[in-house]
């Protein structure tokens, strides 16, 4: 919960976080937090203490409780090896500045991540002068630009293309370089495809949006029409599986970590890889575009009107499947009346919404950068914390909603959650796309046994009945205002008195009902 408030405070403010834990037993309670906040790329120090290692009062504040000898472990900062950037153990009290603020600098720098600290209790009690470091000195690495070769060479590629397109995940994390995106978009008039995006990356009302994708099992086919394609900031641009761009096709990667070291397996045909600031490259890019002319103007005039036709084309596909399905409220019917709730507000949204990420993503077209945030790992039950974090760390009449399934509202631990936000005077809107159960293991398992075993029994293992009063866990953990909603009917009158409940200051959770036909048995 707390890692988690500290990532989403994190990703609203861009400052970076600190979570103190108890020694080995806090550090494992972060579980898969740790993991988000590492792919999320989110600046977190996380400190923990470790047991004292003088057992006869050889120093002052050696062993004096019986659970000193039980808690030390032989390798403490083991435990996070594989998801931080950096850890290091305070040895001395003589130097702790040092330590923390290049543990901050390294926290900071991009692809900015989690750092580890550990101390032991002789260490922090140890008597020392005071000491002098200046923070000033320990700023994050600077932005990184391309090259003057490299930018030319990708700027020619993609003004030379047919159908270039850009393909992005976390451009957003910045939301300074969602305009210089736009700027570039325009002037080439490239198609932007959205891939497992965790952040606003491209508006999604843009004529130039060519469409949101996560895990699916057909061919996109703006990828495979596309001649030239700029990846730009994303762990995964494609499924090779089952979409992929056409061979031959010239690819072009710029990253700040364009190599994905911290992945076993990763790779894309690229002809060149770049490790820039995307903000910064995409603006060389463009510039360039525009001083040399690189651009064939009726070109670029004509795909422009086609990437256009084709957006409106799938808009109004979209359109059409926002109304409720037999009296039965649909994920898509439910996300279309989130948004017409939130219209005009400045509301931050976060998506933990598993296998209506997707929807979620296409209905919500969230368009203002820094507007929808999720946690970009795969450890679910971010959202709880993290709307904590989100609400704290946004101007106080900024309103936080999230869109959680219901297996990931209770990985959250909403009654952890929901009590924090009521003590830290943080409310926010839960809407929970409740298929009673876990849909998405079902749906991994039928892609690849679709006649297996589990299929011929209709029995996945992965039902929540009989259901938990959701909602009603954050009313007696938070006070929060509880309901439970499955007559579409009644559904925008509950989201709006739901909203209107948190913006009294008090935190709502709307738990509704999705068809059976989404329930995983
Ligand atoms: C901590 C954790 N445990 C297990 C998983 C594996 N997992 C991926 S999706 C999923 C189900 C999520 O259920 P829900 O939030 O209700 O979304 P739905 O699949 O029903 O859309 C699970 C268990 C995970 N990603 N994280
Ligand atoms: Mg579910």
């Amino acid at each position: 919960m707390a890692l988690s408030a500290a990532h989403a405070y994190a990703s609203v403010t861009r400052q970076p976080q600190a979570v103190l834990v108890h020694v080995d037993a806090g550090t494992q309670n972060l579980g898969g937090a740790v993991s988000n906040a590492m792919r999320g790329r989110v600046p977190v120090l996380i400190f923990a203490g470790a047991a004292p290692y003088t057992i006869s009062g050889e120093l002052p504040a050696g062993r004096n409780e019986f659970i000193h000898w039980i808690q030390d472990v032989p390798d403490q900062r083991g435990i996070l090896r594989g998801y931080v950037k950096y850890s290091a153990e305070i040895r001395t009290g003589r130097n702790v500045k040092q330590v923390v603020h290049r543990a901050l600098q390294i926290a900071r720098s991009e692809p900015a991540g989690p750092v580890y600290l550990v101390g032991a209790r002789e260490v922090m009690e140890e008597p020392i002068q005071r000491q002098v470091t200046d923070p000033a000195h320990y700023t994050p690495v600077a932005p990184a630009a391309l090259t003057a070769e490299v930018m030319r060479e990708i700027a020619t590629a993609l003004a030379r293309a047919r159908h270039p397109l850009v393909v992005t995940s976390y451009l957003g994390r910045n939301p300074a370089a969602v305009p210089v995106l736009v700027d570039l978009a325009e002037t080439l008039a490239v198609g932007v495809l959205e891939s497992a995006a965790f952040c606003v990356n491209f508006p999604g009302d843009h004529p130039l949006h060519c469409g949101y994708q996560f895990t699916t099992s057909q061919q996109n086919p703006v990828l495979a029409q596309a001649d030239v394609i700029l990846v730009v900031d994303s762990d995964v641009p494609w499924i090779y599986a089952s979409s992929r761009p056409a061979p031959g096709t010239g690819i072009y990667a710029i990253d700040i970590d364009p190599l994905k070291a911290q992945m076993s397996m990763w790779h894309i045909p690229a002809r060149r890889f770049a490790a820039a600031d995307s903000k910064v490259a995409l603006e060389q890019i463009a510039r360039l575009v525009r001083d040399e002319n690189l651009a064939e103007p009726a070109v670029v005039e004509t795909r422009r009107a086609e990437i256009a036709a084709a957006n409106a084309d799938r808009r109004a596909a979209l359109d059409a499947l926002e109304q409720p399905e037999a009296g039965v409220i649909t994920p898509r019917h439910l996300t279309a009346c989130v948004r017409d709730l939130l219209r005009g507000t400045d509301a931050l949204v976060l998506t933990e919404a598993i296998t209506s990420y997707q929807v979620v993503a296409e209905h919500l077209r969230a368009s203002r950068p820094g507007s929808l945030i999720g946690s970009g790992g795969g450890s679910l039950g971010w959202a709880g914390g993290g709307a904590v974090g989100a609400k704290l760390g946004s101007s106080p009449e900024r309103t936080v909603v999230s869109l959680v399934g219901d297996g990931s509202y209770l990985f959250g631990v909403p009654s952890s959650a929901q009590w924090v936000a009521r003590r830290y005077h943080a409310p926010s809107l839960t809407v929970i796309y409740d298929n009673r159960g876990w849909a998405a293991p079902k749906f991994s398992t039928l892609a690849v046994h679709p006649s297996g075993a589990a299929a011929a029994a209709d029995d996945f293992g992965v039902s929540l009945e009989p259901e938990a009063d959701l909602a009603g866990i954050a009313a007696a953990a938070g006070g929060a205002y509880a309901v439970t909603v499955a007559d579409p009917d009644e559904l925008p009158g509950v989201l709006k008195d739901a909203l209107a409940v948190v913006h009294g200051g008090r935190s709502a959770v709307v738990s509704v009902q999705l068809p059976p036909a989404q329930a995983a048995r």
